[in-house]
């Protein structure tokens, strides 16, 4: 092994290609190490450490002391456009560089002029000022209160790596008497709530048939509300861009594809699929249709349904017209929902049975209003088509995110350096005070309701009454639904901490800010598509931590010190120590696979480790094993088959927002709705140029912005309409809201439909005004705050109707992007 240290930093890229075709020439082609161990490649330049973020593995240079710059690793297949905005975060104007505090707070206490937080006014403190008020502020809510006014579900996507400041920061608190924290996440919460009931487990997660096998064998791909070249540009780990191999080779393979979608989007333009272009949030009712044709015109599989699936019979009632509603759902019911042509329904249907189909989707369909139903939907459907688990059939709900369809290697899975423990019961936790877990996305409801029931997948619970929240590697003020009405529930928090490395809304409108470095500032681990465990990096820190920043081990150890539990909280061990723990551990686990893993400083040495596949992994198939024999290998639901009627659901009674069998139930808001206010949807897919709001603060911004602002993309027809050309400053409002933002005037969004990338920056022009407007462009001014249902309570942030004017007079200037007076 030790031969072959190939190190990130001391070899030069002309030993590297020496060394690596002597190897060629020895038949170890690609420095490819005995069967069964990993193999290591990294060719880094002198002066250059290779390391990973959620954009990708790249080489940091460094000069004097700075990260100069990046570049891609070299074998990824499609390094993504915005990787220079790793090495720019790095010192850009939003960098938060000293530990701050809100002037009213320090000088007058928690509680003090909360109206006046997100105006700017912040004091440099020194650290240990900034700790000392933060510990203070907990010990004294812990002792005259108790946990329960303590608010850690800290939700967010942070950095690659897995020093997780979130474990970290419910570690710490559980070492205190513990805290009200959240559950699931605002990415996925209705397919994740809703798919344990239908095939017994979360059909997002864990491999998927493998690309290769849709290459293969499926005759036609639908990708329904999804957009897989867009998405997997990043990752809410490393991602290994494996799935443009993909696209390519579907692209090579001439496959039929069909886009089902209010926009024409990137993967559609590359794959040359067909668009249909679906009216938003109607695409249960199109599922719908597509189940009606097959039934009434007997074309579907029979022997699938009975041998695989419960409840079919109360579904083809509803289907019939014969359950409560009355209404058959034939193509022409679902033509007048959805506004595509009933004879393309049906057509859509014959093509569906007529060969092997792979439906694909995505998530953001179930990121809005009623949202579990249809991903059980296109499960129903899928069935009816009867090609679950053949090659290259059935469905996916994850071919957008972390390469889920590349084969699994013989890798090791990759565990946690730092855990969150169990809560020390330093007080009781009567039941009068609340849930110690509320769903992520209720947090405003918790805020404006304390002590109120609220249901949750089959249970009741109460708000409890929070005073404080620390949120660290998240962004609240970008995730979060409806901006104007948090603000107002915001403010029920006597003490807000935010720990981040830029100067985000959500800092902003924080009382104390915590200056974090960025993983190029400190060492991490990373297993590279963690699904199909690619490659473990050593993501090595490139330079030290700029200003005053400190990684967050570092902080969270020194408030620990300030809290009295240093040592339960450090255990002694440094960042590196618990690094290395996790390598031992899956080296032990490789080990026991008979896949050899170097020793951890060998490893560390050389970069990366990439793993081999297993011949037999480059076919698999989803729930083969489940079609071969669906008694022996029977899914984990009550009756070991796919459940199109559920009984537990029908137990909660969740008649009107989650009945037990996928139903068409028409949103809060939408395009069909009669006598609606506001004319357009509002789209808020996710960005191209960067993760969430991540980057926004970078030159990455210079790529996509329109007069300074986020782009909206408007159709010609309605921007004809109003008066908009390409290029203008327009003011996007509804009754929640409004925002400016930059008119792209295409043909390639539905009429009836405009689209405003969600992460972009909250931008208050006056926080004393509670309808200010938002002068670059943050979505979710506009979106509303509503629970999916009362089963997953996610996000529902996919329903949204809004207006466009042209904006007349002089556009306030963006701001956000500068730190706040005296934080430079
Ligand atoms: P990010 O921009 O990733 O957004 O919401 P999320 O809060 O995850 O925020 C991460 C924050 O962590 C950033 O502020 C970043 O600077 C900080 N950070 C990064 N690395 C570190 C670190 O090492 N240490 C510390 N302390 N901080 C760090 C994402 C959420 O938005 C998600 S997952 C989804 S899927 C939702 N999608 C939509 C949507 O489709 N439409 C709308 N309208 N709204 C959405 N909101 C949701």
């Amino acid at each position: 092994m030790s031969s072959l240290s190939l190190t990130s930093c001391s070899l030069s890229r002309r030993r590297f290609l020496k060394v690596s075709s002597s190897l060629t020439a020895l038949g170890v082609a690609g420095a490819m190490l005995p069967m069964g161990m990993g193999r290591a490649f990294a060719a880094g330049e002198a002066g250059e450490v290779l390391s990973g973020s959620h954009f990708g593995v790249f080489y940091g240079k460094v000069e004097d002391g700075r990260l100069a710059s990046v570049r891609p690793w070299e074998k990824d297949p499609h390094p993504a456009e915005m990787l220079d905005g790793v090495q720019d975060i790095v010192y850009s104007a939003s960098r938060i560089r000293y530990p701050m505090v809100r002037r009213a707070y320090l000088e007058k206490g928690p509680q003090a002029e909360r109206d006046s937080r997100g105006a700017g006014d912040f004091v440099r403190v020194s650290w240990d000022q900034a700790l000392d008020l933060v510990a203070k502020e907990i010990k004294r809510l812990e002792d005259e209160e108790g946990p329960w006014a303590l608010y850690t579900g800290s939700y967010g996507w942070r950095s690659a790596g897995r020093m997780n400041p979130q474990a970290m920061l419910q570690r710490l608190f559980n070492l205190m008497g513990g805290s009200v924290s959240s559950s699931s996440n605002y990415s996925k919460a209705g397919i994740e709530a809703i798919m344990p009931y239908v095939m017994g487990m979360i059909e997002a997660e864990g491999p998927q048939t493998t690309f290769k096998t849709v290459n293969e064998h499926s005759d036609l791909v639908v990708f329904w509300a999804v957009d897989p070249v867009n998405n997997n540009r990043i990752s809410n780990t490393i991602p290994s861009h494996d799935e443009w191999n993909w696209i390519d080779e579907l692209k090579a393979a001439n496959k039929k594809t069909v886009f089902l979608n209010p926009v024409k989007v990137e993967s559609c333009n590359d794959l040359n699929g067909e668009w249909i272009a679906i009216r938003p949030q109607s695409d249960v009712a199109l599922a719908l249709g597509l189940c009606h044709t097959l039934l009434s015109e007997d074309l579907y599989d029979k022997d699938f349904i009975a041998d695989y699936t419960y409840g079919f019979e109360q579904f083809a009632d509803y289907l019939m017209g014969k359950g409560s509603d009355g209404v058959e759902k034939t193509a022409e019911w679902a033509s007048e929902i959805t506004e595509i042509p009933a004879d393309d329904i049906r057509d859509l249907a014959h093509r569906m049975v007529a060969g092997r189909t792979m439906i694909v989707s995505g998530w953001s369909t179930q990121r809005q209003h009623h949202g579990e139903q249809f991903p059980w939907a296109l499960v129903t459907l899928a069935s009816m088509i009867g090609q679950i688990g053949l090659p290259g059939g059935g469905f996916s709900q994850r071919y957008h995110l972390d390469a889920c369809g590349a084969p699994v290697t013989n890798g090791p899975s990759i565990g946690s350096p730092i855990s969150a423990g169990k809560r020390k019961e330093t007080k009781e936790w009567p039941e009068e005070k609340g849930a110690q877990i509320i769903p992520v996305a209720r947090v405003v409801d918790m805020l404006e309701k304390p002590g109120e029931s609220y249901e949750h997948n089959g249970g009741t619970h109460l708000y409890p009454d929070v005073k404080m929240t620390y949120w660290v590697g998240g962004n609240p003020f970008h995730h979060h639904q409806d901006r104007n009405r948090m603000r107002k529930a915001w403010k029920k928090f006597e003490t807000v901490v935010v720990q981040d490395i830029e100067w985000t809304a959500s800092a902003r409108f924080a009382d104390i800010v915590l200056p974090a470095a960025t993983t190029a500032e400190r060492n991490d681990i990373e297993m590279v598509s963690p699904t199909c465990r690619k490659a473990l990096l050593a993501m090595k820190k490139i330079i030290d931590p700029v200003f005053e920043s400190r990684s967050d081990y570092d902080i969270f150890s020194a408030l620990a010190d300030k809290l009295g539990i240093g040592q339960e909280f450090s255990e002694g061990k440094s960042e590196m120590d618990r690094i290395k723990e996790v390598y031992e551990a899956a080296k032990a686990q490789a080990a026991g696979k008979k896949v050899e893993m170097p020793e951890f400083d060998a490893f560390w040495e050389q970069g990366i480790l990439e793993f081999e596949v297993p011949e037999k992994n480059r076919d698999y198939v989803k729930h083969a094993e489940f079609r071969e024999d669906p008694l022996i290998n029977m899914l984990p639901t009550p009756t070991g088959k796919i459940e199109i009627y559920s009984k537990p659901i029908e137990k909660m009674g969740y008649t009107e927002d989650c009945p037990p069998h996928p139903t068409w139930i028409e949103p809060m808001e939408w395009l069909g709705q009669k006598d609606k206010t506001y004319p357009l949807h509002v789209n808020s897919a996710h960005p191209k140029y960067r993760l969430h709001s991540q980057l926004a603060g970078t030159k990455v911004r210079e790529q996509y912005t329109v007069a300074g602002r986020e782009p909206c993309l408007i159709n010609t027809k309605d921007a004809e309409k109003r008066g908009i050309a390409n290029g203008d400053i327009v003011r996007v409002f509804n009754g929640r809201g409004q925002v400016l933002a930059g008119a792209v005037v295409t043909d390639e969004i539905r009429p009836g439909v405009v689209r405003l990338w969600e992460g972009g920056w909250y931008d208050p022009e006056d926080v004393s005004d509670d309808n200010t407007i938002c002068k670059y462009g943050d979505v979710n001014v506009l979106t509303p705050d509503i629970g999916t249902s009362r089963l997953a309570q996610g996000t529902s942030a996919a329903t949204c109707m809004a207006e466009v004017e042209k904006f007349k007079g002089e556009a306030p200037a963006v701001t956000v992007f500068d730190a706040p007076k005296d934080a430079a």
